[in-house]
């Protein structure tokens, strides 16, 4: 039987989804990983641009519309959520995201975070967590630690216990809760696409560093742990667990099966017309997806393999030509040159690799589906993680973060090879694995060329921000 993302007609591609609107994030922001999550989410979905629509609030993580190729609502500081429900009130055949900040979200947006949650309408909502306020310069937001003495506005911290956001939506009656962490992004991309796919109120809260103000939370990528237990379905269940949480458990609490708020909005003369639209309609079973991944081992066929290295190089080249967008914003052209170019090279591998498969029936694979776990990576072995770049950084740095994420791929087709059953998988991965090498071996050569950065080059007296 077909999985569900199988049956859905896969018309648009991710570029489809992504605007031309280059971010002005600061390099190294995991709001960039998340941006990349939701669009590998509406790609996997296939959703109509033209239903879909992208509320938020304002914040650094309040300007994903911008960056999304379908209807954007870029709203007031705290308001997205009303915004949204009167949106999916009014056009229910629209897939409605709403997406921000904890402060956004938590603070100004407080009341009618409480309130969506209990209303059960039928979206989305993505929040960015980065514990601060990193739009106006890195204050105190209500999920930092009352001993963060980060800002001169509270040099001794702030002395109150955090606003604990899957708690709050929990006892407020979300359908659907979840936690990830942006660096994660193949398995954020799973959640967002479950939460949407799931009826009612969806809740996901993404840790996604603020490297400008809060740099320590790049840790996070070691300081976040998997849930050790499936996802509950009782609420009592879920609220036992949040018990024992640190606040750095990743993946899904809970998912409901409350009946979803979605009044009927046929115009009414009387009020007794208008009483009866505002009934509960039956309840909608929730979907989920499908996973075929615990009983998939290995990579066992030619065709397999392809999909995974067109994706492999697809992702370094949207990679490069990210980290090159951001260094443009920030003015080092020597650093984005070179990242251009790197995105050109890496273009002609997909077109090595889609060459390879031609004449073959390639299998569709949800991003959270590919196995690169068998050289033990969360992403594909060449995505560079956004939280390793710097605004600053030299070519060196450039060419260096390049040769480490090339020999992931080496290490990766080395894994497939020996894990393989497959005689024909096997030679292909061994010939894939000799081409990353000679990869590596020319980037080192030109590592060759570049000075090594002298010390200090990454301190700087006025770093940047972005501004409203
Ligand atoms: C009514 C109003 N109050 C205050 C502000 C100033 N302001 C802009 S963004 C922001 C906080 C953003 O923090 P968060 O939602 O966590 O987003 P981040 O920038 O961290 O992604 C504040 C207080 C505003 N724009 N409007
Ligand atoms: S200040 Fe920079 S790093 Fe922090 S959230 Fe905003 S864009 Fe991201
Ligand atoms: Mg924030």
């Amino acid at each position: 039987m077909p999985t569900m993302q199988e049956e859905i007609k896969q018309e648009r591609s991710f570029q489809d989804y992504k605007s031309n609107v280059k971010p002005i994030w600061c390099p190294g922001c995991g709001d960039f990983a998340v941006l990349q999550a939701i669009l590998k989410a509406f790609t996997e979905l296939g959703l109509d641009p033209e239903k879909t629509a992208v509320v938020s609030g304002i914040g650094c993580s309040s300007r994903i519309p911008a960056y999304t190729n379908v209807y954007g609502f870029h709203g007031v500081h705290g308001r997205a959520l009303p915004i949204a429900t009167g949106l999916k009130i009014a056009r229910p055949d629209l897939t409605v995201v709403v997406t921000g900040g904890d402060g956004d979200g938590f603070s100004i947006g407080g009341n009618h975070f409480m309130h969506a949650c209990r209303r059960n309408v039928d979206m989305t909502y993505i929040v960015m967590d980065n514990q601060v306020y990193g739009m106006t310069k890195g204050q105190a937001s209500p999920t930092t630690a009352p001993d963060w003495s980060g800002s001169k506005l509270t040099p001794g911290g702030t002395g109150i216990n955090p606003f604990l956001p899957l708690g709050i939506a929990l006892s407020s009656g979300a359908n659907y809760i979840a936690r990830t962490f942006a660096g994660d992004t193949n398995f954020t991309a799973r959640v967002i696409t479950e939460a949407i796919l799931h009826p009612g109120f969806s809740f996901v809260q993404i840790l996604s560093p603020c490297v400008t103000y809060r740099p320590e939370q790049r840790e996070w990528r070691n300081l976040t742990h998997a849930s050790e237990t499936e996802y509950a379905t009782d609420p009592s269940e879920a609220g036992r667990r949040l018990l024992a949480d640190d606040g750095l458990t990743l993946g899904v609490l809970y998912k409901g099966s409350r009946a979803v708020f979605q009044p009927d909005i046929t115009p009414t003369s009387s009020v007794t017309d208008l009483d009866s639209g505002f009934h509960l309609p039956h309840q909608r079973q929730p979907q989920s997806l499908h996973h075929h991944r615990a009983t998939r081992k290995g990579i066992n066929s030619v065709e397999e393999l392809l999909a995974h290295s067109i994706d492999m190089e697809k992702e370094a080249q949207e990679a490069y030509n990210e980290l090159a967008d951001q260094m443009d914003v920030h003015n080092n052209q020597e650093v984005a040159e070179l990242f251009r170019k790197m995105a050109v090279i890496e273009g002609k591998h997909v077109d090595q690799v889609t060459a390879k498969g031609e004449g073959l029936t390639l299998p569709h694979i949800a991003p959270w589906e590919y196995r690169w776990e068998i050289a033990g990576f969360k992403e594909a072995p060449e995505a560079i993680s956004p939280t390793d770049t710097h605004y600053l950084m030299t070519p060196y740095h450039a060419v260096s973060l390049a040769i480490r994420y090339e020999q992931r791929a080496v290490d990766f087709y080395a894994k497939v090879a020996e894990s393989t059953a497959d005689p024909a998988v096997k030679k292909m991965a061994l010939e894939m694995c000799e081409e990353e090498k000679e990869h590596v071996s020319l980037l080192k050569a030109r590592l060759a060329r570049y000075p090594a950065p002298k010390e200090g080059w990454d301190e700087d007296m006025d770093p940047p921000t972005v501004q409203e």
